[in-house]
């Protein structure tokens, strides 16, 4: 029986070593992803003092529509959360380090926390702001498995595994799984994920990616649109049968990474993404 959600015993020492060193902090680094701003957000911050200032790196912004990118990052900076939109394999941070040296105490270095859901980003950040690449980094949720310090110029950083809320909505996840911030087999089959993406896609009017990608059209059933993409691809058993659960990773694989095109799936202000599956 499949699991709805994934929680590794990881994330929730993860959170331990967080609240433990919470009081310690003096500004939080939220890494969310840009096409999905409000879904992947931290369930974390409420660990910290609500004093605590907090900047918001929108990441992935590559990978997302710029004009509701923008949107977002008026929207979050106008709720008083500082907002940076960055393709944080790319740089860019110029500016954020220019005003962490300015926010650095006199006697001492400024202590940070870089927290977020999985594979948001938040290791690569660290790289970018430490100039070197000192946290681990990779493709797959859960790289990150405990809390570790980092020294740059004038500040500290620490980082910390990605960390999920058990307790939402179990549609929520799915839809995270698109995303590449939770691991989908642990919460269903990839055909199933895919049939979901691929309905969601099209009743979104976002389909245009896919198609401009694998010049497949948004018509039929999802499930013979899923079997179009296996044929596309040529994931094909013997017999010529399209291997439907391997297509339906290759589609969720490619919509993560955004091979798919550039993609935001919600804007400031929409209802809960998860409850429109
Ligand atoms: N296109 C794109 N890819 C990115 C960006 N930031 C990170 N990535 C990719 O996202 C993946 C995850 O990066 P990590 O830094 O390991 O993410 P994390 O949040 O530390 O992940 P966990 O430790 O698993 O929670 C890697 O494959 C990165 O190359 C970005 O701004 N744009
Ligand atoms: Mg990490």
């Amino acid at each position: 029986m499949a699991r709805t959600v994934w929680f590794p015993g990881h994330m929730a020492k993860g959170k331990r070593q967080l609240e433990a060193l919470a009081k310690n902090i003096d500004l939080i680094l939220e890494v969310r992803d840009a096409r999905a701003p409000s879904l992947s957000s931290s369930p974390l911050l409420s660990i910290f003092a609500p004093k605590i200032k907090i900047w918001t790196i929108l990441s992935k912004a590559d990978l997302a529509d710029p004009n509701i990118t923008k949107m977002w990052t008026e929207h979050l900076n106008s709720k008083g959360l500082q907002t940076w939109p960055l393709d944080l394999r790319k740089g860019g941070l110029k500016q954020i380090r220019k005003e962490l040296t300015e926010k650095k105490p006199t006697f001492r270095d400024l202590r940070m926390a870089v927290v977020g859901i999985p594979n948001v980003g938040k290791s690569m950040l660290i790289n970018q702001l430490v100039g070197r690449k000192a946290a681990l980094v990779g493709g797959i949720p859960g790289i990150t498995k405990g809390v570790s310090w980092f020294r740059g110029e004038g500040f500290l950083l620490v980082d910390s595994p990605g960390i999920l809320d058990p307790h939402t909505d179990a549609r929520a996840h799915r839809i995270i799984s698109w995303i590449g911030s939770t691991r989908g087999q642990v919460i269903g089959n990839w055909e199933e994920h895919a049939k979901e993406c691929i309905s969601f896609l099209i009743k979104r009017n976002l389909w245009q990616g896919v198609e401009l990608a694998w010049g497949i059209k948004p018509e039929g059933t999802p499930a013979e649109i899923l079997e179009n993409v296996g044929r596309r691809l040529g994931k094909l058993l013997p017999g010529g049968i399209v291997d439907i659960d391997l297509s339906g990773k290759m589609f969720i694989d490619a919509f993560a990474t955004g091979k798919l095109g550039k993609m935001s799936l919600e804007k400031p202000g929409d209802p809960p993404l998860w409850e429109s599956l």
